[in-house]
């Protein structure tokens, strides 16, 4: 089957003077090549549509489109869709940076204004509903090909100069002491004085400084060998330089230390305190912190401000205060993780980590399962690991429905870095348990397979690549649904749009599933031109859009619930379960939010149920939450949503 011909299902219609977004429920709607026609005319039968769900393509009007990088469902119903320069340099050097805000129940849009290069950073939930993104793209990537001139790292030591701070301008040279070739500093910093200590003692200080070769071209690199260099012009004793690296490899992206909460309602970024080291490919979490008063977040891995990725020693993890709005190090939480790696807030409040990660970090450590205790800095691995350990890089990884069985599935994935091959493995890790199960197979093997609670508990497993960034095109338009309770996995509709690489999915509050993104390194099969980024978007409606029968509805329910509580809601129809589903906010498939935490449910009368929230702060974190009941028969309401304080 041909995947070439252009999809245009874009299908608005004005009702009560609100644009809104209708969904191809009577087949296609626009006249599409014949071998299309035949595939959408057998998807769009009422009875294929209810054993297997329908996928609706969106496209925003062109000035809204934009290069989805990251994707975050607001408690205001909206999707605050984030690029930054959306991995475009052109973009980036004109600091054209984009944020998208569109609301899919009422199809309107805006244009946010975006500060920085949010491109790349992590984010999380506040308790408030906020979303704090931290980290992003200081610099762009340089490939070896376009690398002049040996650069890398210098460390400046200083136990020398005692009464003032040091400016250290512009091209400084530095004299390699082994080699004797001559390096300039690329930008103005300063060498702070020695500190003399209370006890009489002195403490030396130091900066880092980015430095590149006088001269241009290769020939004296040096790679993790620890080069001494002395400041041209000054050799006073004590102060020197020190470099691991100094190399024509290519220059992986620079880090941003900005800090930003979007706020939902004023719908406008606001700066905060600064990261203390700056990230790109961080991972931001909820736990509990340092301020007993409310949830702080954390932030893990990423590359520093001179793109080298943060290991051990090197100030792994910060913790932000909710309250002051500043990030503080935790040097006594010195954990490295691959970049984006994927953690979840445990219910005994130990972080969870499946060893999905994207992007960076060394291949032969970090990779392994396991729970991160964050009052002892204690880590410990799941004994056995996953199958296929080397393939856990551009895995999926998503904590399973309900939240109180601790389990996480890692879906596809692929070897670390640029390499070809992917996996089909899906493994569910039982962290109460410390074990690992294995779950039936992708229909195909991928990488940057999205993955989405529904509130049924199944999960939505979509997209995704063969090959290392949908290489000669090798997107997968397969979807699958993942029942945790019978460990069975069942195919359904395909989606239309490939999405690789920079693409993401979530749940929408009517129970349907967003699509968007994808960032293909090539645009043909024989990976001969560049890859365009894909602006549509896509719509995912599981069958129980199109069983028979009506929805349940949610007709009166709390807007507020405190754990540990029993409230009452009514509803219409047979109510066998319900949830409380945390929005996603999700980047390069790692979502540390997405969660559906069970309710127990009662019928306390016609139309009425008794509901109880678990006590546990560590399973339903402070936040905004969609409530979604579910009948007898499979069919989930449109969600309400819920502050749990
Ligand atoms: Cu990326």
């Amino acid at each position: 089957m041909k995947r070439s011909t252009a999809l245009k299902l874009r299908n608005r219609a004005v009702v009560g003077g609100v644009a809104v977004l209708l969904v191809a429920v009577n087949g296609p709607q626009v006249a599409i090549g014949t071998d299309r026609a035949s595939t959408f005319w057998q998807e769009s039968r009422p009875d294929y549509m209810a054993a297997n769900g329908s996928w609706t393509t969106v496209e925003l009007p062109p000035e809204y489109q934009l290069n989805g990088v990251h994707s975050v469902l607001l408690a205001t119903g909206k999707v605050l869709v984030v690029a930054g320069s959306g991995n475009n340099e052109h973009h980036f050097e004109a600091g054209t940076f984009r944020t998208l805000l569109w609301d899919p129940a009422t199809d309107q849009m805006r244009t946010i204004d975006t500060p920085e290069d949010l491109f790349c950073g992590g984010h999380a939930f506040l308790p408030n509903g906020n979303v704090l993104i931290a980290g992003g793209t200081k610099k762009y990537e340089v490939l070896e090909s376009d690398v002049e001139r040996a650069a890398g790292v210098l460390t400046i030591h200083n136990d020398a100069i005692y009464e003032v701070d040091t400016p250290v301008p512009v091209g400084t040279v530095f004299v390699d002491d082994a080699t004797g070739v001559e390096y300039r500093t690329t930008e103005d910093t300063v060498l702070p004085m020695v500190r003399k200590l209370a006890g009489g003692g002195k403490e030396p200080t130091s900066v880092r400084v980015w430095v590149e070769a006088v001269e241009p071209g290769t020939g004296d690199d040096f790679t993790g060998e620890g080069h001494q260099l002395t400041w041209k012009g000054d050799d006073r004793p004590g102060l020197y330089g020190q470099a691991d690296t100094i190399d024509s490899a290519k220059q992986d992206y620079w880090g941003l230390d900005a800090s930003y909460e979007f706020d939902i309602y004023k719908e406008q970024y606001v700066e905060v305190g600064d990261l203390n080291r700056a990230r790109w490919y961080p991972s931001l979490f909820s736990a509990a912190g340092s301020n007993p008063d409310d949830d702080s977040i954390f932030a893990v891995s990423g590359l520093d401000e001179y793109g080298q990725f943060i290991d051990e020693n090197q100030g792994t993890t910060e913790e932000y205060d909710v309250h002051a709005k500043t990030w503080t190090p935790r040097p006594d939480l010195d954990m490295p993780f691959p970049t984006y790696p994927a953690l979840f807030r445990g219910a005994d409040g130990k972080i969870l980590y499946s060893g999905s990660s994207t992007g960076y970090g060394p291949a032969e450590r970090l990779r392994a399962p396991g729970t991160w205790d964050l009052t002892t800095n204690e880590f410990a691995e799941i004994p056995g690991g996953l199958r296929e350990p080397e393939m856990n890089e551009t895995s999926s990884s998503i904590l399973l429905a309900p939240a109180q069985e601790q389990d996480v599935l890692v879906a596809g994935g692929g070897p670390v870095g640029d390499t070809p091959g992917s996996t089909a493995r899906v493994d569910v890790i039982s962290f109460d348990d410390a074990r690992v199960t294995p779950a039936p197979d992708l229909v195909q093997p991928g990488r940057y397979v999205s993955a989405v609670n529904l509130p049924t508990d199944d999960v939505l497993l979509t997209g995704g690549s063969r090959g290392y960034r949908g290489s000669n095109r090798s997107d997968n338009f397969a979807a699958q649904l993942y029942t945790p309770a019978t460990n069975t996995m069942e195919e359904v509709a395909p989606n239309h749009v490939g999405r690789n690489y920079h693409s993401e999915a979530l749940l929408l509050p009517d129970g349907s599933v967003l699509t968007l993104g994808s960032d293909p390194l090539y645009g043909d099969a024989e990976n001969e031109t560049a890859g365009t980024f894909e602006k549509r978007f896509e719509i995912y409606q599981p069958p129980y859009f199109f069983t028979e029968g009506a929805r349940p509805m949610v007709l009166k329910a709390p807007e507020s619930v405190e754990r540990g509580t029993t409230f009452e809601v009514r509803a219409s129809g047979n109510i066998a379960s319900a949830r409380l589903v945390r929005p996603s906010a999700v980047t390069h498939v790692t979502d540390t939010e997405q969660r559906s935490v069970a309710l127990d449910v009662e019928r306390t009368g016609s139309g009425a149920l008794a509901l109880t929230l678990d006590a546990n702060e560590n399973l339903t974190p402070a936040g905004h939450y969609m409530l979604f009941l579910v009948d007898e028969n499979g069919k989930p309401s449109v969600a309400q949503w819920v502050h749990v304080p």
